[in-house]
């Protein structure tokens, strides 16, 4: 067991038990000419974790720990996609529509698709979402038991959308959950201040925020 220095207060890390969960970093969401950019997001808010999401992905992979990746979209036939969530936002172009990079969050288009810096290996569970969270509709939770993952650190985008939803819904099926500042994202500055001292309020009423550089402090030591 290794502490992070995290807040509210240390979390107590089993590296053997904790798997690396990186949520929805698709190029729809990053890339400069995706779907976010199209809607006026600005890209760089996100684009800066891909840097420390790539550095703890390299010490995950080098411990052979547990590394899951999650995407959100919908089958082609879009028989997943609630109506509600299709006509959500009255924007002209929503999801399963045409957009810059293929079908808006659809499953195997180019814009669903995860950034390369952070491609995932052979051996890396791909979970696709149909919704916010990772455990809703999805085998993640089975997966995780089956590895005797008790803990997860919870890395991605958005911070205050999916990977919110994912750490509460983690939250309320036992697992601790720590989120390094560095490696979540929201296109909004001021939701990422408070989506992260959201979590970590009330004695960690969410969950553990910390830093990828106290992560990897931590593992220092641990074999690689
Ligand atoms: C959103 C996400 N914001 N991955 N998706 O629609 O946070």
């Amino acid at each position: 067991m290794r502490n992070v220095e995290a807040d509210p207060y240390p979390f107590a890390l089993e590296p053997a038990r904790c798997a690396l969960l990186i949520i929805d970093m698709q190029r729809d969401f990053l890339e400069p000419g995706g779907f976010g950019e199209m809607l006026g997001n600005d890209v760089s808010q996100l684009r800066r974790t891909i840097d420390p999401n790539r550095t703890l992905l390299a010490a995950w992979r080098a411990r052979q720990l547990p590394v899951l990746h999650t995407r959100e979209g919908h089958r082609p036939d879009l028989s997943d996609l609630p109506p509600a969530k299709k006509v959500r936002g009255r924007s002209k172009t929503t999801i399963g529509d045409a957009g810059p990079m293929g079908r808006i969050l659809v499953r195997g288009e180019a814009g669903h698709d995860i950034v390369p810096e952070l491609y995932p290996r052979p051996g890396e569970p791909v979970i696709d979402k149909p919704g916010k969270g990772a455990f809703f509709a999805t085998d993640l939770h089975a997966i995780l038991q089956h590895r005797g993952v008790t803990q997860l650190i919870v890395t991605g985008v958005t911070t205050e959308v999916c990977v919110h939803t994912t750490v509460r819904e983690a939250n309320d099926r036992g697992y601790d959950c720590l989120v390094p500042e560095d490696c979540v994202g929201s296109y909004f500055p001021e939701f990422q201040v408070m989506g992260l001292e959201m979590i970590a309020a009330q004695g960690g009423i969410v969950e553990w925020v910390s830093h990828s550089a106290r992560i990897l402090a931590a593992l220092e030591g641990t074999r690689s």
